[in-house]
């Protein structure tokens, strides 16, 4: 669960009986809470302020607030961080409050908010808060609108969070640095009205990338596009929890992009409709049904759907190098080569050469590869019938009958009832392949339907 550090002597030293109130003096900051897992943590029911529905942030947590003179204080601490990416992997990431992401910030329509950002870098930093209606002074942006926080220092940000959404934060100052080592958050902000746009479940991440050589544990922060782990919220399958829910659930899931590149985000057995954008709530009437969404750079998009068909429904990018992980990218083509003859004379000189992929890359989602340190399988992750060659951007959306409200634990596999397998004919054996008959060639005299390019074709 949560714990805490004191950053400043005497601020929040005394022990305080939860994490979500601290009754230190009125001049004092507000504690730092810490988190030391990358579990996805229940959702936080609000102790105080306003009533509304908590989000589950996905392998992330809610940072719980101090009420101040009916303010709602926070306090972040930017800092170097030790990230499970999944279990076998951990990277030194610079993130908020123990993890990357840092911690999902939740408030309420029309709350004053106040948050301090102490930085504990090794470099300035800022924080803008993405989305938001605030003062200019508050938007965050080292240079333009305020000095940059200096190392050690603690700057203070108060806004009234005027307009419900989603929303980010993230620094803004040497921002390819900082982003590519981790440095973002979630930001909910509640409608004002419980009952608006009210659903079951409502999950939150962000999708991030790094790049991180295999054996190493610090991302390559110059790189510009070839990322080699797709995470969502600094996680990669098989280390992203599953979207518990239950039958008939309303669902809502809301993701936000804080990569280089877009991510078309995929469900399988239901449709959605995107409900949420990054300027709010989408009007009833533009809403269409999707099975897939592309989230491009920066954005943010909620998506709802009710949960009616039971089992582990896919949910991913579909980008099919976003649902892989380090290694093997730079593995030329081989599918259709014989390798035969040649891994023996290869054998001579490399002992432990392998034939790779020429048959297609599947069977190294089964192989037992001897991996450097600290990397993850390319392809990865088991299910009830075996291998399932995915890593990256990929978790599943386990929809079960009879869960309690509140109950995110992990259900197990789907038991699917008799005859719903796709199952192995036993039949005769298949026949030789038959061709497709070739179109009949145009008799003399028969006319042929001319197709003209655009550029040759005048007149109207
Ligand atoms: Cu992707």
């Amino acid at each position: 669960m949560v714990s805490r550090r004191d950053f400043f002597r005497g601020a929040g030293a005394a022990a305080v009986s939860t994490a979500i109130v601290s009754r230190v003096g009125a001049a004092s900051l507000p504690e730092a809470v810490i988190m030391d897992k990358a579990t996805t943590q229940a959702p936080l029911a609000p102790p105080n302020g306003r009533p509304y529905n908590p989000v589950v942030t996905l392998n992330g947590w809610t940072l719980p607030w101090r009420m101040k003179d009916g303010v709602k204080e926070f306090h972040l601490v930017a800092e170097p961080v030790v990230r499970e990416i999944a279990p076998g992997m951990k990277a030194n990431l610079w993130g908020y409050n123990g993890q990357s992401p840092g911690p999902t910030i939740e408030v309420v329509e029309g709350d004053r908010v106040r948050i301090y950002v102490t930085n504990k870098l090794p470099e300035h930093t800022s924080i803008h808060w993405h989305g938001q209606r605030l003062p200019n002074g508050m938007d965050g942006v080292t240079g333009l609108t305020q000095p940059a926080i200096p190392v050690g220092k603690t700057f203070v940000y108060e806004f009234e969070a005027r307009r419900p959404g989603t929303f980010m934060y993230h620094p803004h100052a040497d921002e390819m640095t900082q982003m590519a080592m981790g440095m973002m958050g979630f930001w909910v902000t509640h409608p004002k009205d419980p009952a608006f746009q009210r659903v079951d479940r409502d999950f939150c991440f962000l999708l991030n990338s790094y790049d991180i050589e295999p054996g190493s544990a610090t991302p390559k922060v110059n790189t510009m596009l070839d990322f080699n782990l797709w995470t969502f919220n600094s996680r990669a399958f098989p280390g992203i929890d599953p979207m518990v829910v239950g039958l008939n659930d309303k669902v809502r899931i809301r993701i936000g992009n804080l990569t280089m590149t877009n991510h078309p985000i995929h469900i399988h057995g239901h449709e959605f409709t995107v409900t949420g954008t990054d300027g709010g709530w989408t009007p009833p009437a533009s809403r269409w049904p999707e099975v897939t969404t592309d989230i491009a750079v920066g954005q943010m998009r909620a998506i709802e759907f009710v949960a009616n068909e039971p089992g582990d429904w896919a949910f991913h990018c579909h980008k099919s190098h976003h649902t892989m992980n380090a290694m093997g990218h730079d593995v030329p083509t081989m599918i259709g080569v014989d390798q035969r003859d040649m891994v023996g004379k290869i054998n001579k000189l490399v002992p432990d050469y392998m034939i790779m992929g020429d048959k297609g890359m599947a069977d190294m989602a089964e192989m037992e590869m001897p991996l450097p340190d600290n990397t993850l399988p390319m392809m990865t992750g088991t299910g009830q019938f075996g291998a399932m060659g995915m890593g990256g951007m990929f978790t599943t959306v386990k929809v079960r009958k009879g869960l309690a409200r509140g109950d995110y634990k992990d259900p197990g596999w789907y038991k699917h009832p008799a005859g719903t397998v796709a199952y192995e004919w036993k039949g005769d054996a298949a026949p030789q392949a038959v061709r497709a008959p070739d179109a009949a060639p145009a008799k003399p005299g028969e006319k042929v339907l001319q197709v003209r390019k655009p550029g040759q074709h005048h007149g109207h």
